[in-house]
């Protein structure tokens, strides 16, 4: 069995040392330029065009996250790049659910008790007490009740705020008031306080994160975006965050990674950054996945996260 790696990371390495020690029958090979040599299966990150162009041959496509916007960019932009009838298969959960968890809960809990205010007041040396926000309406909104969200809105419903849940089918999560379609998506925003993005980027969903949206909300709401860059209209989230639409933003991507130097948003004390680490791609546990799913392929048993190229993720 041969696998074609690629990852254009500094730890690709130890990737490639736990995938040959996971899977010792298989014959690993880090993809280079050039190389067309017959392959079974390919685990990429960012994969360029020539990777993937004509690849028939492969079994599967392993994709080292759980977004795809990335691979599928490149069908997008030039048809006929993913090879036909190859499946491409995202990592589920892999241990970034519970991260996601805690890196939401710790800015929304941070919103409801107050503590980003707080902590401007410690710089002005102001010691004064703020009425606290009723927990009964403090809603949270969780775009997305994928793999991802659902576990972060079940998480944030053990708070006891009212969480309610947006998807594109409906979907039943526990504790979660839950909303489907475009036609249920200005009732899931109405007075919502806190919104939290889990989408993946696909065609319906860039720029989701926009002026109307945002109008829909509750009058200084805070927005979470841990998805994806493409998903928030930057310019609208400022003039919100100027107006007082919006109260504030934690922002874990961009647009452009890393957020440029000279980027308005570093300098707006109502926006908080962080470089893409909500969830981060544990080695062991996607590492484990991934050969445990190309065991079940070789055994002819069917796997999830097989990405469903139309709807785009
Ligand atoms: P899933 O595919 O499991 O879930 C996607 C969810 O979004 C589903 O509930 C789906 O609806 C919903 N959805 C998709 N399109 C629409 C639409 N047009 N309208 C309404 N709902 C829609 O993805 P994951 O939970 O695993 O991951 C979500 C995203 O998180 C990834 O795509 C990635 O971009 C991002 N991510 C970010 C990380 C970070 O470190 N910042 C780390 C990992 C992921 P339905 O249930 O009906 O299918
Ligand atoms: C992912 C990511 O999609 O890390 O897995 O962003």
């Amino acid at each position: 069995m041969k696998i074609l790696f690629y990852l254009p990371t500094a730890d690709s390495a130890a990737w490639q040392r736990d995938f040959v020690r996971a899977l010792p029958e298989a014959e690993l090979r880090e993809w280079r330029a050039g190389d067309t040599a017959p392959a079974d299966f390919a685990v990429v990150w960012r994969p360029p065009r020539e990777l993937l162009a004509g690849r028939d041959d492969l079994r599967a496509i392993f994709n080292l996250g759980a977004g795809v916007d990335a691979i599928l960019a490149l069908e997008h932009d030039q048809p006929g790049t993913l090879p036909r009838n190859v499946p491409l298969i995202r990592l589920e959960d892999t241990g970034m659910a519970p991260q996601m968890a805690e890196y939401v809960t710790h800015a929304v809990l941070r919103y409801l008790r107050r503590f980003d205010e707080y902590q401007t007041l410690q710089r002005e040396r102001r010691w004064e007490v703020l009425e606290p926000h009723p927990r009964g309406t403090f809603t949270v909104g969780v775009l997305g009740l994928g793999v991802l969200g659902a576990h972060v809105a079940q998480t944030l419903a053990s708070f006891g705020v009212p969480v309610r849940g947006y998807s594109r089918s409906a979907r039943q999560v526990d504790n979660v008031t839950t909303f489907a379609g475009e036609a249920q998506f200005d009732a899931f925003l109405d007075g919502v306080q806190v919104l939290v993005n889990l989408l993946p980027h696909t065609p319906d969903t860039r720029d989701i994160l926009n002026a109307r949206t945002f109008a829909k909300l509750a009058r200084g709401a805070r927005l979470i975006n841990v998805a994806r860059g493409a998903h928030l209209v930057e310019q609208d989230l400022l003039d919100a965050l100027a107006s007082g639409q919006l109260a504030a933003a934690t922002l874990d991507v961009f647009r452009d990674e890393p957020l440029p130097h000279d980027h308005p948003f570093w300098q707006n004390p109502r926006v908080t950054i962080t470089p893409h680490v909500s969830a981060l791609t544990l080695r062991e546990d996607s590492v484990a996945q991934i050969a445990r799913k190309i065991e079940a392929l070789r055994r002819g048993e069917a796997v999830g996260g097989i990405v469903d190229i139309n709807r785009g993720y």
